[in-house]
């Protein structure tokens, strides 16, 4: 039997649905954040991880002290924010370091090419980074690759992708892939720093694919910065056109502090953001617009990576000829105005651009579109 919570086995669904609820609670109660500190990796405390340890690299062992509540392995959690970082705010470790220096970049929307070879290796690091998401706004973040969104992946139905995450930071995180399928208890289990996991999936299905750090409470993980997209292209390829990434997601920032805003555990749970953004900074293709020639047919692969609103995506003065709502070329829709992308989901969408002119492209849940989630495609005669 696995070490668990109260001494119930972990492979009990009711035990884990319950430890989950309580690791929610985690930063929204003092006392209860307190009790789980007690329990942080960095007390050693790491037996399950153990028994869990096939599929990782360098994973520790540790023995759980008498009376002590254990932490499970994929849920170690994010009580290891501990009061001297601000308790329920993503401002830890090197999150907040150098954010003076942190320079704007505008994040390529470009669809990457595809690998040739049929597989892919990827490396990605938990890492804490100030990432600057406008002029006058650096984000504590918590990342993959130091940046938000994380990479975009592009691979093909049946491909292969061995994936590899290692933890460089205090915080536990973990990778979960919506274009895999596997044991989530094995493949998308929680790390300690120093810590590496690797897994290996083939895509089922052709879509728009979000991917996140699975650690609880996911709600502080995602909404600090732990997500992307991973682009399944199908195996026959769809027509020709100009490709394009759009990743939806929305921050709950702290006030800053030593130029730098944290993002607010208690301001995610009201789900009341300060900012939405494509591709994690707000209206960056209205200030720099994504450019297409007349006559282009161009496909947008959008996800909305939340961590709690939808995407409803819309592109003025034009309409789409096709929306798949997924697996690509299935699941086709005709002549669309707009379509919602839910949290945690992700569709494509596709337009002939035979009108030229600047076309701005929003989330038409305009509260969302006015705090950033805008852009603009420019059809160029
Ligand atoms: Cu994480």
């Amino acid at each position: 039997m696995k070490p668990c919570v109260d001494g119930a086995s972990f492979d009990d669904p009711q035990t884990r649905r319950a430890f989950l609820r309580r690791s929610a609670l985690t930063l929204a109660i003092p006392g209860v954040g307190a009790a789980l500190n007690a329990c942080s990796p960095r007390e050693g405390n790491r037996s399950t991880d153990s028994g869990r340890a096939a599929a990782a690299t360098g994973a520790a062992s540790g023995t759980r002290a008498p009376g002590q509540v254990h932490n499970s392995d994929s849920r170690l959690d994010s009580a290891v924010l501990k009061a001297e970082h601000g308790p329920g705010t993503s401002a830890t470790g090197t999150a907040a370091q150098g954010a003076a220096n942190a320079a704007f970049h505008r994040f390529a929307p470009e669809l990457p090419a595809l690998p040739g070879g049929g597989s892919q290796r990827i490396h990605f690091h938990a890492r804490e980074a100030p990432v600057r998401i406008d002029d006058s706004t650096v984000v504590a973040a918590w990342t993959f690759e130091g940046d938000v969104p994380g990479p975009i992946v592009h691979t093909r139905v049946g491909d292969t992708v061995e994936f590899t995450l290692t933890n460089d930071v205090d915080v536990p995180h973990s990778m979960d892939f919506h274009a895999a399928q596997l044991d989530p208890a094995q493949a998308f289990k929680s790390i300690i720093k120093g810590q590496s996991l690797t897994f290996t999936f083939k895509p089922r299905y052709a879509g728009a694919f979000m991917y996140h750090c699975g650690t609880s409470p996911v709600l502080m993980h995602i909404g600090s910065g732990m997500f992307g997209a991973i682009i399944v292209s199908p195996r026959k390829a769809l027509p020709a056109a100009k490709e394009f990434v759009l990743v939806q997601n929305e921050f709950y920032l702290a006030a800053a502090a030593n130029g730098v805003r944290a993002s607010d555990y208690q301001k995610m749970l009201t789900t009341m953001p300060d900012v939405v953004a494509f591709n994690g900074r707000p209206n960056q293709y209205t200030k720099e617009p994504i450019r297409v020639k007349l006559g282009d047919r161009v496909r947008f692969w959008v996800v909305s990576a939340g961590p709690s609103h939808s995407c409803n995506f819309h592109i003025v003065g034009e309409q789409f000829d096709t929306v798949y709502l997924g697996a690509p070329p299935g699941n086709a829709v005709r002549g669309v105005q707009t379509f919602t992308v839910p949290p945690g989901g992700g569709m494509v969408y596709e337009l002939v651009c035979d009108i030229p002119g600047e076309f701005p492209f929003v989330n038409h849940g305009f509260g969302h579109g006015q705090k950033g989630a805008m852009g603009i495609l420019v059809v160029e005669a």
